[in-house]
């Protein structure tokens, strides 16, 4: 399969800096070499262009911080991707969270495929589903799930020209830390949302099973993942860790299932915090789940 990797070198929407050097620590934890050993061709597009926090003024329209730069940034994610030719698969690189506003918009829209209803699937231990009144910090990298279906801020909910996700078509997995409005909010709503108590419970597989089964309407997947989903043991480098995440074996064993479904067109990994993280194990660990999404096989 042709991959075409794009970075979005971006902090603007997380509390703290460092994300921003996640697509230079995946790209160096050898992501192109690991997909090319499995048989891939893969293109890097490079990096879409992202305002420095140093050269902006704090706040921006909206009252939300950074919002004109963090627009900006997700407008062009989702060009370039909606770009991308059909049969290509775009695989992401934030950056914090706040990108996948871009890059999922961007892949709903792409190509012929642009008509074709698709399925969301947030591996995270945040539901990312705060507005700007809800929100406890104001940093947006806390709100794309919400403005990708429609509530919070004008000119990001705005992105898609219309478009917005369907509540329904979004199931997150590793749910361990929503905050009080924001829970809300999320029981208003249509997502369905596995939390790590879900997990112990029910298992990877049977989770999995459930999750392809209420997606079963769409025709295509894309796989947002969110570092801070594992462990912080697994994953350190993350610039909000949450104790009591996805082991190493479940997130593969995910990664697996979700190849073997043949269902998934793309993919995000986010919030790869290297500053946090000096021997990069936080990156090759992603590299390995994109890897195992991508066909890597233990045997
Ligand atoms: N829920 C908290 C907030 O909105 O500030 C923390 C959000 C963390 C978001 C990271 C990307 O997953
Ligand atoms: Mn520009
Ligand atoms: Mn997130
Ligand atoms: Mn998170």
């Amino acid at each position: 399969m042709q991959i075409s990797v794009l970075g979005i070198p971006m902090d603007l929407g997380a509390g703290r800096r460092g994300v921003d050097m996640g697509p230079s620590a995946l790209r160096n934890a050898h992501l192109a070499a690991r997909l090319r050993e499995l048989g891939h061709g893969v293109t890097d597009l490079g990096d879409v262009d992202v305002a420095i926090p140093e050269t902006l003024d704090k706040l921006e329209t909206g009252g939300l911080v950074f919002l004109d730069s963090i627009l900006h940034a997700c407008q062009s994610a989702a060009e370039r991707v909606a770009a991308l030719p059909d049969g290509v698969f775009p695989l992401t690189l934030g950056g914090d969270h706040s990108v996948s506003m871009g890059t999922v918009t961007g892949n709903a829209l792409r190509g012929k495929a642009g008509g074709a209803r698709m399925g969301l699937i947030w591996v995270d231990a945040h539901t990312d589903y705060n507005t700007p009144q809800s929100s406890p910090s104001g940093n947006i990298h806390g709100m794309p799930v919400a403005h990708l279906t429609g509530l919070g801020d004008p000119h990001l909910t705005g992105l898609g020209g219309g478009w917005h996700m369907r509540p329904e078509d979004i199931v997150m997995i590793g749910i361990r830390s929503v905050d009080g409005r924001e829970r809300d909010l999320m029981r208003e709503t249509g997502i369905k949302a596995y939390t790590m108590k879900d997990v112990d419970q029910l298992g990877m597989t049977r989770i999995y099973e459930e999750t392809l089964e209420r997606l079963s309407s769409t025709e295509r997947l894309h796989v947002s993942f969110d570092a801070d989903a594992l462990d912080p043991t697994v994953c350190p480098g993350v610039g909000t860790p949450v104790p009591g995440g996805l082991t190493y074996r479940e997130g593969h064993l995910l990664m697996e299932l979700l190849c073997e479904s043949g269902r998934v067109t793309s993919m995000d990994i986010v919030e790869v915090n290297p500053i946090l993280d000096t021997r990069n194990q936080t990156a090759e660990v992603m590299v390995g789940m994109a890897a195992s999404l991508l066909g890597q096989r233990i045997m």
